[in-house]
């Protein structure tokens, strides 16, 4: 029992790795359009369209700024919940990561 919990003290200890997500921006829309993380994971913002979009977090969580056509940008999610991100130039482009 004593060996059980010290195992299970040992693994809690243990640093999480952070993992990385993609979301492909294409046709005007964010794929996927929702996604769940962990709090430190890393979601990678692909612009696939052939104008500029954003993806920013409307509680100032994470920002990509301006991606040009072709280009992506890495944020990281460092605090837990819902958080709702739109593209800034084109409001209609919605989507949401919510961190656990
Ligand atoms: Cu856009």
């Amino acid at each position: 029992m004593r060996i059980a919990l010290t195992f299970a003290m040992l693994v809690l200890a243990l640093p999480a790795y952070a993992a990385g997500h993609t979301v492909q921006i294409k046709g005007m829309k964010f794929s996927p359009a929702r996604l769940q993380v962990a709090v430190g994971d890393t979601v990678t913002f692909a612009n696939a369209d052939s104008i500029r979009h954003t993806a920013t977090a409307l509680d100032g969580s994470f920002d990509t700024g301006r991606l040009a056509a072709g280009r992506a940008a890495t944020v990281k999610i460092t605090t837990a919940g819902k958080h709702d991100f739109r593209c800034m130039i084109h409001p209609s482009m919605k989507g949401t990561v919510t961190a656990k």
